[in-house]
């Protein structure tokens, strides 16, 4: 049995893409998963997303990252103004998720939030959900640039620890990766009619799937060394 780290790009409530996806890559224990954030607003299925990851604590090993939508999601939970805030940025869905009230919010997806990390990192990768400062420490990377800053024409160097990043939250309109070498972007955009990706980031291997239960698998081939 061989030891995959698999990221798994922004769902934002994608619940039937996120099966798809799982049912194909059949998580044992001896995997890593490490999904970059965004888990819920914007499309249908928030409530069902964070259900799916809370059975799949127990059956692989899995690192949730935050997103800026957890973010302010775990915030419109403490505070009437952040909760104004969440729900121009996509919350409203979320809510139809839980029948429109937030108390119906269960306890075990708030404990599934605050298990959320920051960020992870192997030998060779590190994964955040949004961007990075090439030359802090991932501890020290400031909130604005790990959960909010895209990355567009601006691409960051290479990171002070040499170690490939693999991040989110800037959509990639046209449902592919952008892979820039020392950074993979992989978020495909499920949301706006376009894939869910998943990357096993020591193989190259990649499965897509989409809300209307499709699968496609691929290859990364620009690998660089
Ligand atoms: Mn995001």
């Amino acid at each position: 049995m061989t030891n995959r780290t698999i990221a798994i790009g922004d769902i934002h409530g994608c619940a039937r893409a996120l099966d798809t996806l799982l049912r194909a890559i059949q998580p044992t224990p001896a995997d890593t998963l490490v999904p970059l954030g965004d888990y819920v607003d914007r499309g249908p299925e928030s409530s069902a997303v964070l259900e799916i990851f809370t059975t799949l604590l127990s059956s692989c090993h899995l690192v949730p990252l935050i997103g800026n939508h957890e973010l302010m999601m775990m915030q419109a939970l403490e505070s009437k103004s952040s909760y104004d805030l969440w729900m121009q940025c996509g919350g409203n869905t979320t809510l139809a998720s839980y029948g429109n009230r937030l108390s119906n919010f269960p306890q075990h997806h708030r404990l599934f939030l605050n298990h959320c990390v920051k960020y992870y990192e192997t030998d060779t990768h590190f994964f955040i959900h949004a961007n990075y400062d090439p030359n802090l420490e991932l501890a020290e990377q400031p909130e604005q640039i790990a959960f909010w800053q895209h990355i567009l024409e601006d691409v960051p160097d290479p990171h002070i620890s040499g170690k490939t990043a693999i991040v989110g939250h800037t959509p990639q309109p046209d449902g592919n990766i952008r892979d820039l070498g020392h950074i993979k972007i992989i978020d495909t955009f499920c949301y706006g009619n376009q894939w869910l990706t998943a990357l096993d980031v020591n193989s190259g291997f990649v499965w897509k799937a989409n809300n209307r239960g499709e699968l496609e698998t691929s290859e990364l081939v620009t690998q660089t060394s």
